[in-house]
């Protein structure tokens, strides 16, 4: 009886004495790389404003893609969201909201994009999943369907970083975050342009963009101007723990999803910090 004390009083932790804050210290316990939870899952992000905004004539050749591929891969798809979020910025922000009050109106918006995919979805058993069961159960209904969609969005509300009046993470960063935390097989990030240029195609500079095949976070950290991703998805990318590469690709081209899921390189491949396990 004294002993089950004794054991309870001193829980044996390698964890236990030392500061967190300790790299070298924590290191052993805590350096090595994670389980992968869903390796065989492929993460596909539909752009909110690249894509949804434009309607049937985007999203029906999607959605014809997507249904054929389902025989093929098991899919998270997480939609952006687009020009209502950036309306609503501007509204709240002439209305001097914090950032933390916008992110979960922006991500509202993600979640009705999600809302309209899964239901043309559904006739082959897709629905949209809520941000507690793609935490929670996620598992279980890719057991009950080859895919489901949810909001890209990560659900910081108001633990968004305040770094700026627009929320800092969006659609491309949280697509990021689940896709490396599962563990997935990859991720798919789906525009309206063939990858990542120099400097924007659509800009007034457009006609000397140059397309980059290949690149790295690092490297696209340092090109000054805009890029059709989040800046934080570049951040995020430094520490990834499982997912080496994500590739951009241009939805509007039928059949580049269906290429990038076989593997092919047919838009821009954007290399992360995460390293091949040795
Ligand atoms: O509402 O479309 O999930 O999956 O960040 O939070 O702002 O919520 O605040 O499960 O929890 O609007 O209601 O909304 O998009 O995020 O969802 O229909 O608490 O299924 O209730 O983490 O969908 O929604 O916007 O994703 O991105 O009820 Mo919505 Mo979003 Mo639904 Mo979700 Mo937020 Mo929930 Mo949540 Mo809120
Ligand atoms: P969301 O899902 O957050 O609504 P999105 O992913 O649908 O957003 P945008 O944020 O609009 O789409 O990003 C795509 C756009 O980014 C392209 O249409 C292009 O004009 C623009 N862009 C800006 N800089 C670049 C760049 N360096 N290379 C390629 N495209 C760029």
């Amino acid at each position: 009886m004294a002993d089950t004390t004794n054991n309870i009083k001193h829980v044996a932790s390698p964890l236990a004495r030392q500061t967190l804050q300790d790299a070298d210290l924590t290191r052993p316990v805590a350096g090595g790389r994670p389980i992968r939870l869903l390796p065989w899952l492929q993460v596909v992000k539909i752009g909110g404003r690249s894509i949804m905004d434009r309607g049937r004539d985007a999203i029906l050749p999607i959605v014809d893609e997507i249904r054929k591929l389902l025989p093929e891969h098991r899919l998270l798809i997480l939609t952006g969201a687009g020009i209502r979020a950036r309306h609503l910025y501007s509204v709240g922000l002439d209305l001097g909201l914090p950032v933390g009050s916008l992110a979960p109106l922006a991500a509202s918006e993600a979640g009705q994009n999600g809302h309209m995919l899964a239901s043309l979805l559904a006739p082959e058993g897709v629905s949209y999943v809520e941000h507690p069961t793609l935490n929670s159960q996620l598992a279980i209904h890719l057991s009950a369907a080859r895919a489901v969609v949810g909001s890209a969005f990560p659900p910081y509300h108001h633990h968004e970083f305040p770094t700026s009046r627009i929320p800092h993470h969006r659609a491309d960063t949280g697509a990021f975050l689940l896709a490396d935390a599962l563990g997935a097989a990859g991720l798919t990030i789906v525009e309206d342009v063939d990858g990542v240029y120099t400097t924007d195609p659509h800009g007034p500079a457009g006609d000397q963009a140059q397309f980059l095949r290949e690149t790295s976070a690092v490297e696209l950290a340092k090109l000054p101007g805009t890029l059709p991703v989040d800046r934080a998805l570049l951040e995020v990318m430094a520490t990834a723990r499982h997912l080496e590469r994500v590739q951009v690709v241009n939805g509007l081209v039928p059949g580049r999803l269906t290429a990038a899921l076989r593997g092919e390189h047919v838009g821009t491949i954007i290399t992360t910090g995460a390293r091949p396990v040795a």
